[in-house]
């Protein structure tokens, strides 16, 4: 398998199915893309592996996938044994909305907070929007982590739904956002981000920025 991923201290998009793809085992091929060249030179070199012109895809043998959710699905599919969704239906369902959620929302945090792995952490002025995703994002993680008792968002097991909400953890912490500021009363958000950053595939992904 190949994956064509962007520069890895800014590509939230691929990292996510970096992480998953990690998880599996399995011996991959990256491809990696420098994002903003100048005059559409990103774009002329993602466009010899992808129609889309964005990255990440995943290429295994004739199979092209090119969105980080749809990868996400089809390793799901490709390696059933590793429980990369979890195999209980209402959980299931629990944490492809969680991560649906990701993939379609939270607009103001991701502009206003790009991920930049090689940033040292400084504490920024957000708006009130940014604050409202951020509110959203910890009544998410808390009222998961409760109802199925962690340590990861939907159960005992690390699957996709950490995987997407991995680099909103860079985020909180290189922009020195403290969680407590937006209700997270017990800890339990800061906490469950922290140990999205102490796991081995993102240390690996970190390791190569
Ligand atoms: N919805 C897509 C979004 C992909 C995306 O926005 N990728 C960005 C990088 S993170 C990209 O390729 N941008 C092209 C560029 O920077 O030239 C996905 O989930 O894969």
């Amino acid at each position: 398998m190949e994956l064509v991923i962007g520069t890895k201290a800014w590509s939230t998009w691929s990292l996510r199915p970096w992480l998953v793809l990690k998880r599996t085992g399995v011996e991959f091929r990256e491809i990696l893309i420098p994002l903003r060249q100048e005059q559409g030179a990103t774009t002329a070199a993602i466009l010899k592996h992808s129609p889309t012109g964005m990255v990440p895809a995943l290429k295994d043998g004739d199979v092209l996938i090119s969105d980080s959710l749809a990868i996400c699905e089809y390793l799901a599919e490709r390696f059933p044994d590793m429980n990369l969704w979890p195999r209980d239906p209402r959980m299931r369902a629990y944490a492809r909305s969680a991560t649906a959620e990701m993939h379609s929302g939270f607009a103001s945090l991701r502009g206003e907070c790009p991920m930049d792995l090689s940033m040292w952490p400084k504490a920024k002025t957000l708006s009130e929007a940014t604050h409202k995703d951020i509110r959203r994002i910890v009544k998410l993680w808390t009222d998961l982590m409760t109802k199925f008792g962690g340590p990861w968002l939907v159960g005992e097991e690390w699957g996709i739904v950490d995987a997407f909400f991995t680099p909103v953890a860079t985020r909180f912490k290189t922009y020195g956002v403290k969680l407590s500021d937006f209700g997270d009363k017990s800890g339990a958000a800061a906490r469950y981000a922290e140990r999205l950053l102490e796991r081995p595939e993102f240390k690996a992904w970190e390791a190569g920025v």
